[in-house]
């Protein structure tokens, strides 16, 4: 729940800005990216004012078609000295991705810092801190915000909402409470169209999907069959947007599966965990990663070799199906 004492003082401080910047983490997915265009837009209908929307790292090609796409900026591509009056940093999942990256510099300049999260995290940004772990995306905060401030908003606001809670609840598959169900209610009933959005989420490059069908194949089995573990190495890993969700969501399929890994070697020496729970938790075993997340979809980025990594997660899973449900 906003409070009224966050409003008076996000309000203000936005009111006194003359330069305000909105990123999110590095290499930014759909709740990332349409949580800053949506706030953006809202604060320019608003507030009358001009933002920056910046990201460093690489956005998925199936989010070209977002509206206002073209507004987010490459931070190389913004000038070093430009002032930072407001910096809103918004989707951080510090124990996952762990960095900001370039823009971490406007961060640093900045007069004030406003943070809007949803994931779980002792690590704090912001000096303003509108933060709720039971949302399931950023996009709901947002979504809180403008109707606690009563703002004006329009249908290219709902898009892009629609098109956050989407991406993070696995088109409503990982909501936390019913919460996001209501919102998306409420966008529909605005004019948005889930079909349309999904429509256009599912835009992916051919070598994307011939690469995640590739590592559907050739996926392992273990423990009788009750965990698939899928590799995208190094070579691949440049055709897939980041996620591989298509992996995750075709092994997900399997009669009797129980847990789903995809490990992503990133670089050599550094590997991206993808966990899914089918009715098992999995978040203990990112957690036991140095990683974090919900209870059935969680993740964590080892800086260790792919075998290694690979050993770390079967020994961990091999206590888990030990495990009474
Ligand atoms: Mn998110």
């Amino acid at each position: 729940m906003i409070t009224q004492e966050q409003l008076d003082i996000f309000d203000e401080k936005i009111r006194a800005a003359n330069s305000i910047f909105l990123f999110a983490h590095k290499n930014p997915d759909g709740d990332a990216i349409c949580s800053v265009l949506a706030l953006a837009r809202l604060i320019e209908l608003n507030y009358g004012k001009d933002v920056t929307c910046t990201y460093d790292g690489n956005i998925p090609d199936n989010l070209d078609d977002v509206p206002l796409r073209k507004r987010l900026r490459f931070f190389e591509k913004i000038e070093d000295d430009t002032p930072v009056d407001v910096a809103i940093v918004m989707d951080m999942d510090h124990r996952v991705t762990h960095n900001i990256g370039g823009p971490a510099k406007f961060m640093e300049r900045a007069k004030f810092v406003i943070e809007i999260d949803h994931h779980q995290s002792d690590e704090k940004d912001g000096v303003l801190c509108i933060d709720n772990d039971t949302a399931a995306a950023t996009a709901e905060i947002v979504y809180e915000l403008m109707k606690r401030a009563e703002w004006e908003w329009d249908f290219v606001i709902g898009r892009l909402l629609m098109t956050a809670i989407l991406t993070d609840t696995g088109c409503f598959k990982y909501e936390k409470n019913g919460n996001v169900l209501r919102i998306a209610a409420d966008l529909v009933d605005t004019g948005v169209e889930i079909q349309r959005i999904i429509g256009g989420l599912n835009n992916k490059p051919r070598k994307t999907i011939v690469t995640e069908a590739a590592s559907v194949a050739a996926t392992e089995f273990y423990f009788k069959n009750r965990v698939a573990l899928a590799v995208i190495d190094n070579g691949q890993y440049k055709n897939i947007d980041g996620r591989g969700e298509t992996v995750l969501n075709l092994l997900g399929q399997i009669h009797g599966l129980e847990y789903l890994v995809l490990l992503k070697e990133q670089k050599p020496d550094q590997i991206g965990i993808s966990l899914r729970g089918r009715g098992r938790p999995v978040n203990t075993v990112a957690i036991a990663l140095g990683g974090g997340g919900h209870e059935f979809a969680a993740g964590a980025v080892v800086h260790d070799s792919l075998e290694n990594v690979k050993k770390k997660v079967l020994d961990l899973l091999a206590k888990e199906v030990k495990k009474k449900c």
